[in-house]
């Protein structure tokens, strides 16, 4: 179950959108916390809203009991195709960063961005021209076979990916055994392995998943090319870890965009920072987990340009006139 006790918000008297547009205004190391949210109005899905990516992979492999497994490396392992489906629809290349986006990356040109740590796999935040982030999650930059652990980067593999199709190691296997691998889903369910029950621990994890089983890796693995992402099961980038310890004493705000909070150790970050840290989220939705000093519900763009309009001329060219 959820880890969190809700914080007791300390700043009573701060709860308006002005309140946050003075904070964002004025403070000088804001950490800037992103999810799936900022990049759905590039057109790229995010994973729990309705005709979100998990609904959709559902669609094609109904017996994926937990669709959130396409980030799992135990499925991977037995059959990446899921994980591919998924991967075509937010790989980099084919999308621009959004306003929230570029709102981030003003931040950072006033000096005022302590670091962006975010959760999205697109690399948008690159497009964008934002230096001090740490993708958490980390990216499709580089690929590595996860039996040969032989490295490619993205370009290597970018046709078959953008192609739906499952990329193969072409230094440990050739075309005469990709023919013959078979991948269990979708499969006669007599052919399937049964699962079998097991502990389940992940440095990368669900706070509220029902994924108790796992299947046992097949022997040998399939030469697969998987890209350096972080999938449930798998360590986080040193970078991670080290920024985060870096920073924590020195933010003196957190601001929340577009994301549910749902996947560990990021979703431990506003437990994490001093508790006189002033946090605002700006969602879709309440994150009933953790409590915020400001929250603001929308479409972030859109509260964003608001924001903006409050901020003085610096933010004069993201901000607009349309009332929330
Ligand atoms: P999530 O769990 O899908 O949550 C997204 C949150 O954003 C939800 O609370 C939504 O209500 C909210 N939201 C959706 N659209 C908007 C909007 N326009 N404005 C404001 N809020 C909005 O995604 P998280 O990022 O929290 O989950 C973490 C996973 C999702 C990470 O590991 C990511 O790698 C993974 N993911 C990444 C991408 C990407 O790179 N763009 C896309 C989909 C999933």
């Amino acid at each position: 179950g959820p880890e969190f006790t809700p914080r007791r918000s300390r700043l009573r008297h701060v709860s308006t959108i002005q309140d946050a547009a003075r904070l964002l205004r004025c403070s000088k190391r804001v950490m800037v916390l992103t999810g799936a949210g900022i990049s759905v109005s590039c057109g790229i899905p995010d994973f729990r809203s309705k005709d979100g990516l998990y609904s959709r992979v559902a669609k094609v492999f109904p017996e994926l009991r937990d669709p959130q497994s396409v980030f799992d490396i135990r499925l991977f392992r037995r059959d990446p195709r899921p994980f591919f489906l998924t991967a075509k629809e937010l790989y980099p290349g084919q999308f621009e960063p959004s306003p929230s986006h570029r709102f981030i990356r003003k931040l950072e040109q006033r000096g005022q961005l302590l670091r962006n740590y975010s959760q999205n796999i697109d690399t948008l935040e690159t497009i964008a021209g934002i230096d001090r982030v740490t993708m958490c999650h980390g990216s499709f930059a580089t690929a590595t076979c996860i039996r040969c652990k032989h490295k490619v980067s993205a370009e290597d593999i970018k046709e078959k990916v953008l192609a739906g199709e499952v990329p193969f190691c072409t230094v440990c296997s050739n075309e005469e055994e990709w023919s013959k691998i078979q991948f269990p889903l979708g499969q006669p369910a007599s052919s399937q392995q049964q699962p079998q029950e097991g502990p389940r621990r992940s440095s990368l994890d669900e706070d509220d998943d029902d994924d108790t089983y796992f299947f046992p890796d097949p022997d040998p693995l399939p030469p697969v090319v998987k890209p350096d992402i972080v999938f449930f099961g798998e360590d986080l980038p040193d970078e991670f870890h080290t920024n985060l310890t870096l920073d924590k004493p020195h933010c003196d705000l957190l601001v929340v965009i577009g994301s549910s909070l749902r996947v560990r150790p990021v979703s431990l970050i506003p437990g994490m920072v001093p508790a006189e840290v002033p946090q605002i989220l700006i969602n879709r939705e309440p994150l009933p987990q953790v409590n915020f000093d400001i929250e603001l519900f929308g479409n972030s763009d859109s509260i964003i340009a608001q924001l903006c309009r409050m901020m003085g001329p610096d933010f004069a060219e993201l901000a607009s006139d349309e009332p929330l």
